[in-house]
Formats: structure tokens, C-alpha cells, sequence
């Protein structure tokens, strides 16, 4: 059984679509950051660096095993599943590059975005126009890459759609109106986001965590 720590957030939905797409039983244990849940004790033995998503997995090869960081347990569950990453060679690294390049790159620029244009108290049009120069270069780059292909590795749906698209849905819906320049000009990231959004598995994913 695998036990999931997450909450309503692009980070923390990635990994109830990847589950939700593998149609795999999983627990979900919420952990509202709002109310600085993630700096329980117990959540902490299972994710040091206090930030959702986490998994457990009771059964890794007969052992427990506890992951955070939400690349790494992409990575996990597609190569205990054997889908949506290839096993070796060109396509599995090029899923690689753009689950990495959603990680350090687009994930956290549009959350610095997000912070400081629509949750700071305080007004900070420096950081608002830096964050939202980033994001514009971010969507030009994935722009360009779903311009060459149908999904980021390549003719495949991989782990890379499946970090990317939270994030990209959170660009197209809490911050349009501060990227709805941007969005203007980029036909193909609309393309992939209808292609994504109508899996059944990512709009359940996206649902996850239920809460009140
Ligand atoms: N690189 C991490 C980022 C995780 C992350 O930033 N999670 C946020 C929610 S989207 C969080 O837990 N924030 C709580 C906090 O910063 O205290 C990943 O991809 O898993």
C-alpha cells in the first residue's frame, strides 16, 4: 500500500495523477500547509525538508520505503510501474530533462510569481516584474517544445506531462490575468493543456486531496 502526503497545490496534485493514471489503491493523507501541518514531527521523519508531496511505500522490494521531493517519486512509481518513462535510452532522458527543467525551473518561478503578485500583503513590482519575465520565458521555452512535439519526451505521455501540467494549469487559471499577455502568443501550450486535462486520470488527480 502506498500512503500519500499532499495537499491542494501543483506539487502536491502531480503524484495523485501519476497514481490516479496507474490506477493503483493509495491512501491520501492530507497535510494543510496553511495551517503549518508539514512541521509535524511525524510528517518531518517522512519528508525532512517539510514540503509536500510524500509518499510511503510499505512494500519497496519487501521494505518501507519514505520519499519527498515530487521528481524523485515520479521516478519511483514509473520505474516500479514501468510506464510513463521509458527504461533506458534518447526517450527516457529527454523525459528526464523535462521533469528537471519543471523542477528547478518552471515550478519554482511560477510559485515566487504567485506569492509575490497574488498572496504578499506587501506591493513588490520588482519582484512581480522579475518572476513575471521568468514565467514568460518559461512558457516560451515549453511553447517551442510542444510546437516540435505532442507531449514534452517526445510522441509520448510521460512523467514529465504529468509535473508540468499542474503548474502550467495553475499559469492558465490563478495567475492568468498577470501571464494573460504571454498566454496570448502560445497555441501549442493550449493544445497540450486540452490533450492533458481530458485524461480522466488527471482531472480525478486533480481533485486530490478532498477536502473541506
Ligand atoms: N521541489 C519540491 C517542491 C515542493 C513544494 O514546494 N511544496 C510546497 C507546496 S506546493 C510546500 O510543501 N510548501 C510548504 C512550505 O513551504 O512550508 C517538489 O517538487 O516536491
Amino acid at each position: 500500500m502506498i500512503t500519500l502526503y499532499t495537499w491542494t497545490t501543483p506539487n502536491g496534485r502531480k503524484i495523485p495523477i501519476m497514481l490516479e493514471e496507474l490506477g493503483w489503491q493509495y491512501e491520501v493523507r492530507p497535510i494543510n500547509i496553511g495551517k503549518n501541518e508539514q512541521f509535524a514531527p511525524e510528517f518531518l521523519a517522512i519528508s525532512p525538508n517539510n514540503k509536500i508531496p510524500a509518499i510511503v511505500d510499505d512494500d519497496a522490494d519487501g521494505e518501507r520505503l519514505t520519499i519527498f521531493e515530487s521528481g524523485a517519486i515520479l521516478t519511483y512509481l514509473a520505474e516500479k510501474s514501468g510506464q510513463f518513462l521509458a527504461p533506458a535510452g534518447p526517450a527516457r532522458f529527454k523525459a528526464l530533462e523535462w521533469l528537471h527543467w519543471q523542477i528547478g525551473g518552471l515550478g519554482p518561478m511560477l510559485g515566487q510569481l504567485g506569492f509575490f503578485a497574488k498572496r504578499s500583503e506587501e506591493e513588490a513590482p520588482l519582484a512581480i516584474k522579475r518572476f513575471t519575465d521568468e514565467a514568460d520565458r518559461l512558457l516560451t521555452v515549453l511553447d517551442r517544445r510542444l510546437t516540435e512535439t505532442e507531449y514534452l519526451a517526445g510522441a509520448d505521455y510521460s512523467i514529465a506531462d504529468i509535473a508540468s501540467y499542474p503548474w502550467t494549469y495553475a499559469a492558465n487559471t490563478f495567475l492568468k490575468d498577470v501571464l494573460a499577455e504571454s498566454l496570448s502568443t502560445k497555441p501549442a501550450v493550449h493544445r497540450w493543456l486540452g490533450n492533458v486535462g481530458n485524461r480522466p486520470a488527471v482531472q480525478r488527480g486533480m481533485e486530490i486531496p478532498k477536502v473541506p
